[in-house]
């Protein structure tokens, strides 16, 4: 469908890591046993009344070499991943949106790189009671001159 001329959307993001340590009854034989931590890596809009869903073909995460199949796609929200792990690594979150002339979305992909956090960096920081550490960022997903459905379906009441 045709491009509006001029126009330009930002939805807001929020993206990042929640990690905490693994309790010792946690420690079963399908975890390695040099693993640390538990972690979830996500991605969603910041305002719930949002929804990218009919945009959003998939959003991949790009895990640490070490890690088996480390391209891990999610189809649906929540658009996560929870993993076990022991060392801090760059995670590549990629938001692939669908294409097709008949569907009328034709935007481009997005890329962000999260360094995924497992231990508090700020040691004034106030602690969370559950020993969880968090690193979440904000960005805005920005659809220049969008197609008229991606403007339709952004707009959407
Ligand atoms: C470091 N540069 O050395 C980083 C690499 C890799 C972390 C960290 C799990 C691997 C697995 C894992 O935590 N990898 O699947 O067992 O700190």
């Amino acid at each position: 469908s045709k491009r509006i001329k001029n126009i330009s959307i930002s939805v807001p993001i929020l993206y990042g890591n929640s990690a905490r340590r693994l309790l010792p009854e946690e420690k079963t034989e399908k975890i390695p046993p040099d693993h640390t931590h538990q972690w979830t890596v996500f991605l969603k809009p910041v305002l719930d009344n949002v929804d990218l869903t009919p945009l959003i073909k998939k959003v991949t995460f790009k895990l640490h070499d070490t890690y088996d199949t480390p391209v891990r796609a999610v189809e649906h929200p929540p658009y996560q991943v929870t993993e076990t792990g022991w060392g801090e690594f760059e995670i590549v979150i990629k938001i692939h949106f669908h294409s097709g002339a008949e569907l009328g979305i034709n935007e481009k992909n997005f890329q962000i790189f999260h360094g995924l956090k497992l231990h508090p960096y700020n040691p004034q920081a106030p602690k969370h009671p559950n020993g969880e550490v968090y690193s979440v960022l904000f960005d805005e997903l920005v659809f220049q001159e969008p197609t008229e459905v991606t403007f339709e379906i952004l707009t959407r009441k």
